[in-house]
């Protein structure tokens, strides 16, 4: 039987042209080691682009494809600076029959313990959230520090494969993607430098997690060998983590030094958490109560 994994290029049609309605789109060129890079099998495919836009600094996609065994979807938005705008986060990785998905608005300030920042984006939003976590349920235990990067209606979730979850993870996308849009279309210029500062910050400790960090990263160095999965990681997905802030990952995330000054290898220093989905359906934090 044909595995049920649509391809995710589709997903990603939608979003180009859903975007090009509302905002004017600049290709952004490929770094040049990535021009005519190449998968190490024969029967992997990929296929990137990357734009900006008025209020976009980087939109970009990668699609991964092995026939009838794996389809992998990293699709992301950053805001400019000067915007205070959520990242929005598409990261599907299927296999067989397994889906391991995340999609969300991921917040770039802290929305367990900032009140405005939470209010201003997700509150108009928990019902597209609730919408969708019976649909697409809670996945599970995950990395610890990732719940930070996650907002109150991120859908985390794992399934096997079957049209209707597919159907289903179309949707969702749709629905989030239109509402990034939204967000994005309403949303105006910070001018105060201090403000802008701060965004940027935040963005690039977002970008500095991600790049040292991401769960993909060790398929990436399979498919394409350490040199070009680094090359990918930090000027392609995660570019502006050279040049967005001078900061490193163990100023942000100093939990993962090492006694010789290294950073730890492990994904994870705190452990797995969060067995079940640790938001309420009024978007409060509940994930400490339950330890
Ligand atoms: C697994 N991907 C995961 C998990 C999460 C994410 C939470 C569960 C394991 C864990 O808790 O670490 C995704 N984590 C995220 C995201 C953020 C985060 C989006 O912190 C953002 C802040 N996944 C991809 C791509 C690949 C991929 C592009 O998006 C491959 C190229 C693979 N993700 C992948 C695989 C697993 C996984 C193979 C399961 C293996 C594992 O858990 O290590």
């Amino acid at each position: 039987m044909e595995t049920m994994t649509p391809s995710y290029r589709r997903f990603v049609r939608f979003a180009m042209e859903e975007t090009q309605r509302g905002t004017h789109l600049v290709s952004l060129p490929l770094p040049e080691k990535l021009r005519c890079m190449k998968a190490k099998d024969d029967n992997v495919a990929f296929h990137t682009l990357s734009f900006q836009a008025p209020k976009i600094r980087l939109l970009r996609s990668l699609v991964i494809e092995e026939r009838h065994k794996m389809q992998v979807l990293d699709f992301a938005v950053f805001p400019k600076p000067e915007f205070d705008l959520p990242i929005f986060c598409a990261n599907f990785f299927s296999s067989g029959q397994l889906n391991i998905i995340v999609l969300d608005l991921n917040p770039l300030h802290d929305v367990i313990t900032q009140m405005v920042y939470k209010e201003k984006y997700y509150k108009k939003l928990l019902p597209l959230g609730e919408k969708y976590c019976e649909l697409l349920p809670w996945g599970g235990k995950l990395t610890g520090e990732s719940i930070r990067f996650f907002s109150p209606i991120v859908i985390w979730t794992k399934f096997t494969s079957s049209q209707s979850k597919h159907d289903i993870l179309y949707s969702a996308f749709q629905d989030y993607y239109k509402a990034w849009l939204e967000l994005m279309d309403q949303a105006t210029e910070e001018t105060d430098a201090l403000q802008i500062l701060h965004n940027c910050e935040a963005q690039h400790k977002y970008l500095t997690w991600r790049a040292e960090k991401d769960p993909g990263y060790p398929l990436l160095k399979k498919l394409f060998g350490d040199n070009l999965a680094k090359e990918i990681t930090r000027n392609f997905l995660f570019d502006g983590v050279a040049s967005l802030g001078d900061k490193s990952f163990l100023d942000y995330f100093p939990g993962y030094e090492c006694e010789d000054g290294t950073i730890n290898k492990k994904r994870t220093v705190v452990g797995k958490s969060f067995e079940t989905r640790p938001w309420n359906a009024t978007g409060d934090f509940i994930g400490y109560e339950f330890g």
